[in-house]
């Protein structure tokens, strides 16, 4: 399996992010995506490639023109407010939630990050854009591989995207990767794709994304969201709208589930993206369902990831996996390789 890998993931280097009052080191950080790509090498587990990269146009297809925007030009306004900035990562602290309007784009560069944000959680750092801009690259490069006829490919990206909407960042997440993935396939000519988040956190930004759409199916097995991020979607009872009705799932699961319930769930979901005749799978990879893992609940071990990558292949469709979370920094790369070795070995 080919994997595409952009050392320019290393410039979004957030420090702080918000929790509880404080700000704490940030979680999601560099050296994930440097584990996983040791691990691939130590296993010789195929190729790692740069990704192509591929117009701003394609962007425009998930994401509003405006918001594209004001990624590529924040950190810019950021530091012409204060030359000091330069040292300082972004966050909101301001939002227009219900009642406030949305329609103008304000002036005030803390106002504008909380019109495109959805937490204080989500650092913008001085290489924020570059690196998302490669790692959106990875997840096009990796679904252009499945048209070229390959079996699957892996992209191998930070920031994670499936928080990600349409107009707005957070859960670490600006482009979203998957969302970009699917939607190239289906503008290459595929009927029907199906999206399958399988992070510990609900992929709010996929779901709604393609939430009132009949062509890409979202399943999601993840944290209950009455206790877990991102807490105001992923819910079961979201099944989709207008002519998406029937096409979204959600499997929310309490924390502390073990494998054995988690998997009962990821069959149930790959049941029902069968049924749906998906023509191929894009998988939000997260490996925060880890038993270790520091800001997630449930339990599983290393070993069942090889048991999770047999099973995503006897789905027999042509798959991209897109890494999205996992936090125990150390374990994160055997956990993701085993993944990518149980699915190769099926
Ligand atoms: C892609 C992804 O996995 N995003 C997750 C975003 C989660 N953001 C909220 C993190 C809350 C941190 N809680 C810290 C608990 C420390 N014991
Ligand atoms: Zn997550």
């Amino acid at each position: 399996m080919i994997t595409f890998y952009n050392h320019l993931h290393a410039q979004h280097q957030g420090k702080v992010e918000m929790f509880r009052g404080a700000l704490v080191p940030c979680f999601e950080v560099p050296a994930r995506a440097d584990h996983v790509l040791a691990e691939l090498q130590r296993r010789q587990l195929g190729t790692v490639q740069q990704p192509h990269a591929f117009d701003d146009a394609v962007l425009e297809r998930i994401h509003s023109p405006r918001y594209l925007r004001f990624l590529a030009s924040a950190w810019e306004q950021w530091v012409a407010l204060d030359p000091a900035n330069t040292d300082r990562d972004i966050l909101p602290s301001v939002w227009p939630t219900r009642t406030f309007r949305t329609d103008i784009e304000p002036d005030n560069l803390s106002a504008k990050m909380g019109l495109y944000s959805c937490d204080a959680g989500t650092p913008f750092t001085a290489g924020t854009w570059v690196a998302a801009r490669a790692g959106a690259d990875c997840a096009l490069s990796a679904a252009q591989r499945l048209l070229q006829g390959d079996r699957a490919a892996f992209a191998l990206t930070r920031p994670p995207g499936h928080h990600a909407g349409m107009d707005f960042f957070g859960g670490y997440c600006f482009l979203n990767n998957a969302a970009l993935a699917a939607q190239h396939l289906r503008d290459a000519g595929l009927e029907r794709v199906a999206a399958l988040d399988i992070d510990y956190h609900h992929g709010n930004g996929t779901q709604a994304i393609f939430y009132d759409r009949p062509d890409v199916y979202f399943a999601s097995v993840h944290g209950d969201p009455r206790t877990e991020y991102p807490f105001f979607l992923g819910h079961a009872d979201e099944t989709g709208c207008g002519a998406g009705v029937g096409a979204n799932l959600n499997i929310p699961l309490p924390r502390g589930t073990g494998f054995e319930v988690w998997f009962a769930a990821l069959e149930h979901a790959l049941g029902a993206i069968q049924r749906f005749g998906a023509q191929a799978l894009v998988v939000s990879l997260g490996m925060d369902t880890f038993v270790d893992d520091p800001i997630a609940g449930f339990t599983l071990h290393s070993a069942d990831y090889l048991r999770v990558g047999q099973r995503l292949a006897a789905a027999g469709l042509p798959t991209v996996l897109v890494f999205e979370g996992g936090y125990a920094v150390a374990e994160v790369g055997v956990n993701a390789v085993n993944v990518l070795e149980g699915f190769i070995g099926a």
